[in-house]
């Protein structure tokens, strides 16, 4: 069994920086479990391009308030504490924090942890995937 708190990944390697968020990986590809599990606060004001082409995520508002604009389709969804929204069609949006919104976030596959954004908002895949 795996027993972590968020207290203690606070300023160390699975507390990753990112321009427009930061994000505590409290389960990552090494723990074994095929999912990782983030703890993501999006800063007050930013915009965030994602593109997951290579992974699942689902989504989960615990703070704060913001929206996602889905941009193939031109919707946009309003995101406050209690919504869950999951990216099961690889798309791609753009994620507003009015106010720091802090999500909890599954991948599958999971993280390895070094991941950073691409300039399309791609995370690169595992290493024993292909595309
Ligand atoms: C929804 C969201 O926070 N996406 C961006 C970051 C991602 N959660 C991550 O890398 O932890």
């Amino acid at each position: 069994m795996i027993v972590r708190e968020l207290s203690a990944l606070i300023g160390g390697a699975r507390d990753v920086r990112a321009d427009t968020f930061h994000s505590r990986r409290l389960l990552l590809a090494e723990d074994g479990l095929g999912f990782s599990l983030h703890d993501t606060v999006l800063h007050a004001g930013s915009e965030t391009l994602i593109w997951y082409r290579h992974h699942l995520e689902a989504v989960y508002c615990i703070e704060g308030h913001g929206e996602l604009e889905l941009l193939d389709e031109g919707r946009t969804i309003t995101i406050q504490p209690g919504t869950m929204y999951a990216l099961d069609g690889q798309e791609r949006h753009l994620l507003r924090a009015i106010d720091d919104l802090r999500c909890v976030c599954v991948f599958t596959p999971p993280l390895r942890g070094d991941e950073v954004h691409d300039e399309d908002g791609v995370y690169a895949p595992p290493a024993s995937t292909t595309d």
